[in-house]
């Protein structure tokens, strides 16, 4: 009897074993799907795709670069270190309501047509900074004022483009983004996007508006939501992404017009590309957002979720490579390059 007593009380701790062992698994692997989206993850700047500023080709002949070895070993050492000894942390933001382009032009005389560079070292990549407008004249002036001195405290090498929609048709964030992209490209060999809404202003300048090896989302946190993060997907507000990944993904889609779903589908891009969304950690990735209301011009976009379905499938044929608008001009203004665009009329 003892021995069948035995025998049944080892299967069953054998079996409870098995079982302990197989809870213990399936929790480690949710733990860490989980954990795959939501990690934060400290940039490493180094195996980025697209670096051309390292080649010695770029911007000189090939005697030139041939001629010097020294001078390019020089060059290297002189690159911007990953974090800048001009970083304050979070300070202050600076909303004055008297301000007027002029004046704010005469804050920040270093900045030529929205670019800069730092003169001390070689910056590690060409940043350029898309932001969508129209009729946020006030938010536009807040953000130039405060992005600005931030990013020549990360001693970046940048341009910032506002793609301003012409016209009274519905907004289309997405679209203007795709045209920045490419107008951006026509001037300068950017490495980094940095895609902005105007009306969000970070606040702590560890936050560096450089690509990582994956696209990078910077908003964890907005004062009005207590800095958690919206959603556990969420994309949207300031995205930075390598020229080569958003080539990657063919840039967004053309067809949400009107307010949502664009960021979600960018997401899905990404991830159908087989890419993961990274974040800065949390106490960094801080912003304040500009008090605004639902613009008349942006009205909620109920084919959203609609859209949302087919993603997987058209993102081959919708994006940068369908992209069609009528730039209607290209002003070098002071502090930003201003590119104003007819991109066509909502089809719903
Ligand atoms: N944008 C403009 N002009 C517009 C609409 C949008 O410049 O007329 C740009 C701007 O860069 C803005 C971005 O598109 O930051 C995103 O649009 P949004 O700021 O309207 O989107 P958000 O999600 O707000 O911040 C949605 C409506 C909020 C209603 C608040 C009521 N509680
Ligand atoms: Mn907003």
């Amino acid at each position: 009897m003892m021995g069948l007593g035995s025998t049944i009380g080892n299967f069953f701790s054998r079996k409870g074993l098995l079982l302990s062992i197989a809870v213990c698994l399936i929790a480690i692997g949710w733990v860490s799907f989980y954990l795959r989206d939501s990690t934060y993850f400290i940039p490493t700047y180094k195996a980025l795709d697209n670096f051309s500023r390292y080649l010695p080709l770029d911007g000189r002949s090939e005697d030139e670069t041939t001629s010097s070895v020294e001078q390019i070993v020089q060059e290297e050492s002189n690159v911007c270190p990953a974090l800048s000894p001009y970083l304050k942390g979070a300070i202050p933001l600076s909303f004055d309501p008297s301000l007027n382009l002029e004046e704010l032009h005469k804050k920040y005389p270093n900045v030529d047509n929205g670019r800069y560079h730092p003169d001390s070292c070689r910056a590690q990549q060409r940043v350029a900074i898309l932001i969508p407008h129209r009729n946020r004249e006030k938010h536009l002036l807040y953000l130039l004022d405060n992005l600005h001195p931030f990013l020549q405290r990360q001693q970046l090498d940048y341009g910032i483009y506002v793609i301003h929609q012409a016209g009274d048709e519905k907004f289309n964030r997405a679209k203007l983004l795709n045209v920045g992209y490419i107008e951006a490209l026509k001037e300068e060999k950017w490495d980094c996007f940095i895609l902005h809404d105007v009306d969000l202003v970070p606040e702590n300048d560890f936050n560096t508006y450089l690509c990582d090896t994956e696209p990078k989302h910077l908003v964890v946190g907005r004062n009005i939501t207590g800095y958690k993060l919206r959603y556990k997907g969420y994309f949207g507000g300031v995205t930075a992404m390598t020229t080569n990944q958003f080539a990657k993904v063919n840039g967004y889609s053309n067809n949400y017009w009107g307010w949502g779903g664009e960021d979600d589908d960018l997401r899905i891009r990404v991830t159908y590309n087989k890419m993961m969304v990274v974040r800065p950690p949390q106490e960094i990735a801080r912003y304040t957002m500009l008090f605004h209301t639902r613009d008349s011009g942006n009205t909620e976009n109920r084919r959203r979720l609609e859209l949302l379905k087919e993603a997987s499938k058209v993102w081959k044929t919708d994006g940068l490579n369908s992209c069609t608008y009528q730039l209607l001009s290209v002003e070098h203004k002071p502090l930003y390059l201003n590119i104003t665009v007819d991109i066509g009329k909502a089809p719903y």
